[in-house]
């Protein structure tokens, strides 16, 4: 009788489990347990990363026969692979095991997305070499802009207690191509190339290898004198050197595959070259040289900045552009998409192309530190194509930002392409299950930067809820507008940084932080006041246009020839200004900030009526926060238009929905999410 109560009670609960709809299975929805034969599985030897495609197939892979064979003259494909159809059997092949690997979640993405299978003749080369994570977690377990619950890393269980998420983020990032990962902040702990962490770390390289990922750290340029006891961390000090080449020693014994340092040198008050009057070039050359004989290389952050006279989009380049050339070839400089910091919309960082003898790559940031955090639902593969698709005409028409960082236009030893990620550790890895979309966005544009936003959402759609058209089109309707919609109802035509100085959730255009950094204030960047709105970048301002190639100089030093969505990044622009479509520049940012809270409605309604499409925990979860995010774009509209208007002084077209919350009381709102810029 026990036992049938034991069995009862089981039967009910097991479909509660197996069946948890809370998005931690993230696009890694294959049939469970029911893949083909192990002796349909054609393959030699017996090496880890060989076995673990093996038994993806064995769980998960329903179709026909399959052969994985490794082939030394596929060098030329960089890691990748070729997928044919070879009478009644699939064959896979590459130059090594991680490039099976990752046929093999091509033929199960094939298989999940119902596309077709037969006649199968695919070649895949990845577009950059190293595809690449930037955690900001710190030791303490937080994350700097970290909105999915503290870091994976557990680092004081590890090296001895080893939590199966580890092997499951593997997996995720092997899925998409990923194939590294900084483990920690660029505010870097000294602390983390402490020997005891470097044993954690080395127990997380161990889980990732056969997945095909490396690790690497994030290191803390003075290192050296708080960590060795030295009296500096001077590149040109002997002792200083030394120290460095020991530590690296000291890791690649334990790691022999470790990839090599990203480092953040003096900015945002982090130690660095410059300190003891030396270069970003002296700095990242010394560590490139302790590297090297491993095979190691450094990612230099070109966000650099202080606070001086200069306009802050302009420093980077002025930083950098005088020591092109002077880098090791392990070098590689790492910029920010934009000039700025990861805005809703920017003006592509100038940076890119200017550097002509020194490789370049593209830092994006996944974690929505200024996209509403976890809230907001925002789809950031068209932002991640904007900028790769961007011409800086550098080397002639043509010459887009995807085509100099993944070596088409600039010979490149190795070639790089990173962004910040959103992970942590919530059920469903990233906070909102949309943000998902966000990492799993990343990895297939650093694969293939010419695939489209719209066939990334299919997939993703189609791998993560359900493969229904009738919620796969509207769905997708969401997403691939989200990120346009967001830039409207939070800074539209070009505005940028007016966030709430801190954690940088909701608006704050009166911030006006006097006595601290001006470029810590949003009145820097806006620029209001009774003529008009708006950063001047031309020559008659900050003259940042100048460090744009021709024709771009041009067309962005004309108020007439700057596309609108970019007109107030690199203009002050009288309110009475005729767009083109007619209205004054005051009534086009009030329709604006109106057509981005339509749109949440909008995605509230269609979403509702998905509802029976997919299981009702997830519909819930976003359907709550699609209901923060309705109600913070009306935030960030009243809050805008409410201060714009006293300079402007102009009416709030009739047509467009009244203001509902007081300019007053918004000034008061003082959310308590820490952090200090
Ligand atoms: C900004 C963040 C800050 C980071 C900094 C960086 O606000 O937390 O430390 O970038 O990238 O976006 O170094």
């Amino acid at each position: 009788m026990q036992n049938i109560k034991t069995y009862f009670l089981l039967f009910l609960l097991i479909p509660l489990t197996i069946f948890a709809e809370d998005g931690s299975q993230l696009w890694l929805r294959f049939p469970a347990k029911n893949g083909i034969s192990a002796d349909k599985i054609i393959s030699r030897g017996n090496n880890p990363t060989l076995n673990i495609a093996k038994k993806e197939l064995a769980n998960h892979w329903q179709g026909q026969e399959i052969e994985l064979r490794t082939d030394k003259s596929l060098k030329n494909l960089k890691g990748g692979y070729t997928i044919k159809s070879v009478q009644n059997r699939l064959v896979v092949t590459a130059e090594k095991e991680t490039g099976l690997l990752y046929g093999v979640y091509h033929i199960l993405r094939l298989q999940q997305t119902k596309s077709a299978l037969k006649n199968l003749n695919i070649t895949e080369k990845p577009s950059y070499d190293i595809r690449i994570l930037n955690h900001w977690d710190n030791l303490d377990g937080t994350i700097e802009r970290g909105y999915a619950g503290h870091s994976l890393w557990k680092w004081d269980d590890l090296p001895n207690t080893i939590s199966p998420r580890y092997e499951e983020y593997a997996r995720a990032n092997a899925s998409i191509g990923i194939n590294a990962t900084v483990l920690n902040n660029v505010n870097a702990s000294p602390n983390m190339l402490r020997k005891d962490y470097l044993q954690k770390v080395k127990a997380l390289a161990d889980i990732f290898r056969p997945y095909g990922i490396k690790v690497y750290l994030s290191v803390n340029f003075s290192s050296p004198k708080v960590l060795g006891g030295l009296e500096n961390s001077d590149p040109l000090n002997k002792d200083v050197q030394k120290w460095w080449k020991d530590k690296a020693r000291e890791i690649y014994t334990a790691i022999p595959d470790f990839g090599g340092f990203l480092v953040k040198a003096n900015s945002e008050g982090q130690p660095g070259p410059q300190d003891y009057g030396r270069t970003h070039a002296d700095g990242a050359n010394m560590m490139a040289d302790v590297l090297k004989p491993y095979g190691g290389i450094v990612m230099w952050r070109a966000f650099v900045y202080s606070p001086s006279k200069e306009d802050r989009a302009k420093q980077a380049y002025l930083e950098f552009v005088p020591l092109d050339g002077k880098f090791r070839d392990n070098v590689i400089i790492q910029i920010k998409n934009g000039p700025v910091d990861f805005q809703p919309r920017e003006a592509f960082n100038p940076l890119f192309g200017a550097l002509k003898k020194t490789p370049e790559m593209v830092e994006f940031q996944i974690t929505q530190e200024y996209f509403g955090f976890s809230n907001h639902l925002v789809f950031l593969a068209p932002l991640f194509k904007e900028t790769l698709d961007s011409d800086t005409y550098s080397d002639g028409k043509g010459s887009t930002i995807g085509k100099i960082t993944d070596g088409t236009l600039r010979p490149a030893i190795f070639t790089a392409i990173s962004a910040v990620a959103n992970i942590g550790e919530d059920k469903n890895w990233t906070g909102h299950h949309f943000a998902q979309a966000n990492w799993y966005a990343f990895g297939r544009l650093a694969w293939n930067h010419d695939l489209s936003s719209e066939q990334i959402s299919d997939e993703w759609i189609k791998m993560t809820f359900t493969d229904n058209e009738k919620f796969i089109n509207p769905v997708k309707e969401i997403m691939l507008s989200s990120r346009e919609t967001t830039v409207d109802y939070m800074m539209p035509l070009g505005l940028h940084h007016i966030f709430a100085s801190g954690h940088h959730y909701g608006p704050e255009p009166w911030g006006d932080y006097k006595g601290g950094r001006p470029d810590w204030s949003p009145v820097y960047y806006h620029q209001a006041n009774a003529e008009g709105l708006g950063f001047d970048r031309t020559k008659t301002g900050s003259n940042a246009i100048s460090q744009y190639f021709p024709p771009l100089r041009e067309v962005y030093g004309n108020i007439k020839t700057t596309p609108e969505n970019l007109i107030l990044w690199f203009h002050h622009v009288p309110w009475k200004y005729k767009m083109k479509d007619g209205k004054t520049l005051w009534e086009k940012l009030c329709y604006k900030y109106d057509s981005g809270v339509r749109k949440i409605r909008d995605y509230q309604k269609i979403w509702d009526k998905n509802k029976a499409y997919i299981d009702s925990e997830r519909f819930i979860d976003v359907q709550y926060k699609l209901k923060i995010q309705s109600e913070d774009a009306v935030w960030w509209k009243d809050a805008c238009l409410l201060y714009f208007q006293t300079f402007s002084k102009q009416p709030i077209p009739a047509d467009i929905e009244k203001p509902v919350h007081n300019l007053e009381d918004l000034k008061k709102i003082k959310l308590n999410m820490g952090h200090h810029n």
